[in-house]
């Protein structure tokens, strides 16, 4: 029993590889140098962020739990959708929460899983769906902002982003997917979107910082990838990890600095590139929000802020938004 799940395509490997090349070239081409995040989540990158979120300093998994395991329920009956849209897989115990809520609605009939990533949805979806026998599963391989209007319109929808990872993204890009996944809804759809909250620097720098070095292995390890993929020679041992919390743009950055002077041959994009000792290059952004803040940003792209959970200790927060 269950049904077989369907999956669309609409973003190969290839199309994916082709994209990150190309941002390898630009990122490491400019000043200062830069990574996307993407480069993070290779098969050791990703066991390296389960990791992470095992950490005692990584507050905001738990976090984001508490809020979901209070509020899941509120969220179900306000929704009131029999679609769950979950964009971005693998968070599968938080998926389940609110399959779970809307189950109890009694409306809930599809899921629809989208994630850049092929592998990871064969991953996560199975296991994930086997408790749903009823379920009709509709998952997407996509790019957020490039595939969301290809996402099916089967009934009405509750679209969620969970575990902060909107806050990866760079101010025009979350502008550009706000605005793009508004005008795919219809009036009366919902969209739930995480937010990490901003706090004090040292609970927030320690966070992204921890002791064990686990989260500066999982940056390093984009190097490794780069190496991999692209036949770079970066020397792992030549770049230490930063965590640089910058208030005017609300956000944590992570950053590999250069050691001492190095040349990096990158055959594949057939370039060299050049780091000075001290060097740092940005591997990831994570974005911390005011409730006002993302409040403001969802109203700006059409949406309307309906609803609110945290944690109890309001250090992450969920904003329900109405199109
Ligand atoms: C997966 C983007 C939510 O920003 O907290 C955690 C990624 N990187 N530690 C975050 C991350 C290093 C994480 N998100």
């Amino acid at each position: 029993h269950g049904t077989l799940p369907t999956v669309d395509v609409h973003l190969t490997q290839e199309d994916a590889d082709a994209a990150l090349r190309a941002d390898a070239h630009r990122g490491l081409t400019s000043t200062p140098k830069v990574l996307r995040p993407q480069w993070l989540y290779d098969a050791q990158g990703s066991e390296l962020f389960e990791q992470i979120t095992a950490q005692p300093e990584y507050y905001p998994f738990v976090a984001e739990r508490e809020a979901l395991a209070l509020g899941a329920d509120e969220v179900a009956r306000t929704a009131q959708a029999d679609t769950f849209v979950e964009l971005g897989s693998g968070s599968s115990t938080k998926s389940t929460l609110l399959l779970d809520a809307m189950s109890r609605t009694g409306l809930l009939r599809h899921y629809v899983p989208v994630d850049v990533s092929a592998a990871a949805l064969e991953e996560a979806v199975p296991g994930l769906v086997a408790g749903y026998p009823d379920l009709d599963v509709h998952g997407v391989v996509g790019d957020f902002i490039a595939d969301l209007r290809s996402i099916p319109a089967v009934g009405r929808r509750l679209v969620v982003l969970l575990g902060g990872t909107i806050g990866n993204f760079e101010p025009e890009d979350r502008r550009a997917f706000l605005t793009a996944l508004s005008e795919t809804l219809s009036s009366g759809e919902h969209f739930l979107v995480g937010t990490d909250l901003v706090k004090d620097e040292e609970t927030l720098v320690a966070a992204y910082d921890d002791a064990a070095g686990v989260t500066a292995a999982f940056e390093l390890n984009a190097l490794t990838v780069l190496n991999r993929v692209l036949g770079a020679d970066f020397d792992l041992d030549g770049f230490d990890y930063v965590a640089a919390w910058v208030p005017q743009s609300s956000r944590i950055e992570m950053r590999v600095r250069a050691r001492r002077a190095m040349t990096v041959r990158v055959p594949a994009l057939d370039l060299t590139v050049e780091f000075a000792e001290g060097e740092e290059m940005r591997t990831e952004i994570s974005t911390k929000f005011t409730r006002a803040g993302i409040a403001a940003e969802l109203d700006a792209a059409g949406f309307d802020a309906v609803g609110w959970l945290t944690d109890p200790a309001g250090r992450f927060g969920m904003t329900l938004a109405r199109r």
